[in-house]
């Protein structure tokens, strides 16, 4: 179409004709603009914009653009507007399972929620939504444009420095959507030393093991549950989960666990059993909602009361074995798409879900949301992960078209861009590695990840003692005890106690363009 300022703009965009069409000037930039209505300013250089469809054309030509995933493991970052957009590549049960697939657009470049541009000088103009819908940011080498499928909340438009916009957008999203100011603490996780292999006498060991270290958390990871979506003791913890969570407690810790209660394994008795309970597709057919455990799993219909008393009995029995720091996993899945008991929009019915898991295990519980949404989390989860799973290694070259693969690449790239939402919730980039048994990234990539972790603010490992030299040992507890002076210099550069952190050198896939100021 032709707008009445006589410019051209590619059919992809969508746009509201009723509504409002003009110039808007942000700092100085003179932006063509279509939106529901009239902008709202809130400064000079940043407005607010109704609910809906809202389209610009930039004058920035082919520049990069910043990409937002959807759920924890989704792809973030910066990629140029002339390369492939960053995206999960060659695998269907890849993307359902790790971004918005939904929307995915594979000709063109778009993410969830929020979506930047960087002009020649370096400044960066910002859209992002303040509520839910699923809204998402695309953009072209002459447009910027974001949409919904369910009018929720208004956009926040700005254009400035990059460190500035994005707070700007983290504080309004805090406004608008809550926030939370729990802390975790320092957190000793099961998962990346044992992955599904922890019974009661590894997990007691382990425990015995950390002695005096000073870590607040000890959370069981995957593998404790008789199955995916049975969320009872398995034969490996035959005393039963409170004799567990006992033992820790008893160390002077806090009992940590990990559940994704809103999935089911086809082959749990909760599946098998109460198939009604399961969010379905057209076809009425239980609606696979994912991959992983070789295989589809399926999601429960939160909307539906029955599954509501079940998950209050669920987490009654987890706060009464004596866990008050859960790992919520996959829960994602309770925000695609498919039919409901009730009519709701899958991230309101996703919000809902989560509100009445905070609301049985109460205000204290800490809350950490793995493989979740992140704007539909605002205000309910304490902590969030913003990346893919870390692994002992760099990269797995196997799978090289997709960036929500484990490794600690892309755990790193995805965290990093993703620490301007620390105002929001506690960003948790994955554990970090002290252990060089058993692993084959190189003492740079580990110190990378320890000082990772030190900018996210959130601190946790996987490494059983008895893996740890002396030294590392030294390492590792120097490293929870120490609270250091953060101060940002740019996006991806930091003083830590002095000393300066360039995460641009571990090759974030962000190539600066001709002409762009970096930090
Ligand atoms: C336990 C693990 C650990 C881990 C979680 C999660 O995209 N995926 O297919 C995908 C599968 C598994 C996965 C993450 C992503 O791991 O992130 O920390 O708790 O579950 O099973």
């Amino acid at each position: 179409m032709t707008t009445d300022l006589g410019v051209q703009i590619s059919h992809s965009i969508p746009v509201n004709p009723d509504g409002w069409t003009g110039l808007l000037d942000l700092g100085g930039l003179v932006l063509p603009l279509l939106a529901g209505g009239e902008p709202r300013r809130v400064s000079p250089s940043e407005v607010l914009l109704p609910p809906g469809a809202v389209s610009l054309l930039h004058p920035f030509g082919d520049t990069d653009f910043f990409r937002h995933g959807w759920n924890s493991w989704s792809p973030s970052g910066w990629r140029c507007l002339s390369d492939a957009p960053l995206r999960i590549y060659g695998s269907e049960e890849r993307l359902l399972t790790a971004d918005d697939s939904r929307n995915d657009t594979p000709q063109a470049h778009s993410g969830s929620g929020v979506g930047a541009l960087r002009s020649s000088d370096g400044r960066v103009l910002i859209l992002g939504a303040l509520g839910l819908g699923a809204p998402r940011v695309g953009a072209t080498p002459s447009t910027l444009w974001g949409n919904v499928e369910v009018k929720a909340g208004e956009w926040f438009l700005g254009f400035g420095d990059e460190v500035a916009v994005f707070s700007r957008y983290a504080q309004l999203l805090a406004d608008h959507l809550g926030s939370r100011d729990s802390h975790a603490g320092r957190v000793w996780c099961s998962w990346y030393s044992y992955y599904e292999g922890i019974s009661e006498a590894i997990i007691e060991g382990c425990i015995d093991d950390l002695g005096d270290l000073p870590f607040d958390v000890i959370q069981l990871d995957d593998g404790w549950e008789r199955a995916v979506g049975d969320w009872q003791a398995n034969d490996k913890f035959a005393a039963g989960m409170a004799t567990t969570a006992q033992r820790i407690t008893a160390s002077g810790r806090r009992a940590g666990l990990w559940l994704a209660p809103f999935i089911a394994l086809p082959s749990s008795v909760f599946a098998c059993e109460r198939r009604d309970l399961l969010i379905h597709d057209g076809d009425g057919e239980p609606m696979i909602a994912g991959y992983n455990w070789g295989g589809p799993y399926y999601c429960l219909d939160t909307t539906h009361p029955e599954v509501q008393d079940h998950l209050r009995t669920v987490f009654k029995s987890v706060r009464d074995w004596g866990f008050s720091y859960l790992k919520l996993d996959f829960v994602y899945a309770a925000a695609l798409e498919g039919r409901r008991y009730q009519q709701v929009h899958r991230e309101q019915a996703y919000r809902e879900a989560i509100a009445l898991i905070r609301e049985i295990m109460g205000e204290d519980a800490y809350l950490l949301g793995c493989g979740a949404p992140m704007l539909p989390s605002m205000g309910i989860f304490d902590g969030v992960r913003v990346g893919p799973d870390v692994a002992a290694f760099w990269e797995n070259a196997e799978r090289p078209g997709d960036p929500s693969g484990i490794g600690a690449k892309n755990a790193f790239e995805a965290s990093i861009h993703r620490q301007w939402l620390r105002p929001v919730f506690e960003t948790d980039p994955d554990v970090v590695f002290f252990r060089r048994r058993r692993s084959l990234l190189d003492d740079d990539q580990r110190q990378m990840l320890q000082d990772l972790a030190r900018v996210l603010g959130f601190l946790s490992t996987s490494d059983p003692m008895p893996w740890l030299s002396a030294e590392e040992r030294a390492e590792l507890r120097a490293w929870l005890l120490e609270s250091p002076m953060i101060e940002p210099l740019g996006s991806l550069e930091f003083r830590i106690d002095g000393r300066i952190v360039d995460f641009n050198r571990w090759g974030t896939g962000y190539v600066p363009t001709a002409g762009t100021v970096a930090g």
